[in-house]
């Protein structure tokens, strides 16, 4: 029997409306929670995300999750499966040749990671925010391309449904040049 192929697919809404089996959380390393998708995510999914987290911080990351990595809880009340949490990089427009590459591939491990875990977890469908373009201010068109080219390149069975979830139509925009530039 052939295998679907993963298709990558644009929405414009708040990503904790997804039914999907994994949502994916623009985190920071603390794992307690914050602003912008953090806090919609702990707001909807409710005291079991944040108590999986605190635990995880008492097991393994009391020092703090580092940036581009990722971890799985639960998704609480979410229409989720799983929530992973994954802590984007902070813009630092004044950094220049390898140390602005280091911090581009940073971003790039988010979702590359999240896409690890959720193959690990058999999910089928997935649902990312745009990782680091709000509070940690990468600029949306950067972010969309680093964002698109890493799933295509990742992308893995059994995952067959992935989306970016866009809260505006600027992020949208971008996203969709991301989507038709040339692989
Ligand atoms: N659904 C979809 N997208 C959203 C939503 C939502 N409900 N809310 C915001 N966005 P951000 P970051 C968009 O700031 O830049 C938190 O405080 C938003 O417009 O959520 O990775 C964490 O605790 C932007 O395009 O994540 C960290 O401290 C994108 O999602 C820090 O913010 C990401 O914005 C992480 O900053």
């Amino acid at each position: 029997m052939t295998q679907p192929v993963p298709t990558i697919t644009l929405v414009r809404g708040d990503i904790t409306d997804q039914h999907v089996d994994v949502i994916v959380n623009a985190a920071n390393s603390t794992l307690l929670g914050g602003g912008g998708v953090d806090g919609a995510i702990h707001r909807r999914g409710g005291p079991a995300v944040l108590a999986d987290c605190r635990k995880l911080r008492a097991s393994h990351y009391g020092g703090g999750l580092p940036t581009g990595r990722a971890v799985v809880t639960t998704a609480g009340d979410l229409h989720a499966q799983y929530v992973v949490h994954t802590v984007g990089p902070v813009h630092q427009p004044q950094l220049t040749g390898e140390a602005d590459r280091a911090q581009t591939e940073l971003l790039a491990s988010c979702y590359r990671e999240s896409l690890r875990l959720a193959g690990e977890l058999g999910a089928r469908s997935i649902a990312f925010p745009a990782i680091s373009t709000g509070v940690y201010r990468w600029p949306l068109s950067d972010g969309a391309r680093s964002a698109v080219r890493t799933v295509r390149e990742a992308a893995r069975e059994p995952l067959f449904d992935i989306r970016f979830v866009l809260f505006d139509d600027a992020a949208l925009g971008h996203f969709e040049q991301a989507l038709a530039a040339a692989p």
